[in-house]
């Protein structure tokens, strides 16, 4: 019977998972149509790259026991959030908050938590804003609401944290001091050059507005 079980159980894992591949493929729907839109009509677009990725079945059982979640469907449905995952990346901080509204604001859309990270950074340095939102999927007999993570970060942002991840998956956790005292370095660093291009941008906003204004005198004349 071991072979049925295990069919069985791999049955199970497939269906939980299932809802969660499409909340995914709501969410990048709607990410993605915000992201071309900006692409044909603006000039200028906040979205640079959009990504996603669905929690291996191993990793979902390693966060459940690490945060002592249950192992039931609704314990894990219920605790643990980061399942689907959208990640957003962005040009400049102000960038962040821009999409944050474009997405919360869309009516389907549920807010379910909010963590700034940018505001309030992580000890290590980790910053991003991380949205936990709750979208409907249409099934053949039912309506599911999914809960996706969605992670807006800059370039610079999202450059510090997969050099993060990797380091601190090859030490399996145990960073050297010298190590994550660097990590952290780099981290302000990144904050730094993120505001200094948030600045920069701003001033060549300013001069397009001048310029335009200019040009818009001088045809009246
Ligand atoms: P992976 O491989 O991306 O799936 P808690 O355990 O309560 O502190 P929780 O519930 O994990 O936090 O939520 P949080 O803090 O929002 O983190 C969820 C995801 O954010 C992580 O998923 C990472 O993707 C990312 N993240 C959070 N903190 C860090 C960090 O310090 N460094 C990096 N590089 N990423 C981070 P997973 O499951 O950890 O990883």
């Amino acid at each position: 019977t071991d072979p049925i079980r295990r069919a069985l159980l791999k049955d199970d894992i497939m269906r939980f998972l299932m809802s969660y591949r499409f909340g995914i493929e709501e969410m990048m729907t709607k990410v993605n149509i915000l992201k071309d839109e900006f692409h044909y009509i603006h000039a200028y677009n906040p979205i640079e790259h959009v990504s996603s990725r669905l929690k291996s079945p191993e990793g979902i059982l390693k966060k459940a026991v690490r945060k002592g979640v249950p192992l039931t469907t609704e314990d894990i449905r219920a605790q643990i959030f980061d399942i689907a995952g959208i990640r957003v990346t962005c040009s400049f901080v102000s960038d962040i908050y821009t999409v944050r509204d474009m997405i919360t604001g869309q009516s389907d859309v549920t807010v379910l938590e909010v963590r700034d990270y940018i505001k309030n950074p992580k000890p290590n340095g980790y910053q991003s804003l991380h949205i936990i939102v709750s979208v409907p999927v249409f099934l053949s007999d039912r309506t599911e609401h999914v809960t996706v993570e969605i992670q807006i970060r800059t370039i610079a942002m999202d450059f510090w944290a997969s050099l993060e991840h990797k380091i601190y998956y090859k030490y399996d956790g145990a960073v050297p001091q010298t190590l994550l005292d660097e990590l952290k370095d780099a981290a302000d660093t990144a904050t730094r050059l993120d505001h200094k291009m948030e600045r920069l941008h701003a001033q060549v906003a300013t001069l397009s507005v001048t310029q335009a204004a200019t040009r818009d005198e001088s045809s009246l004349d």
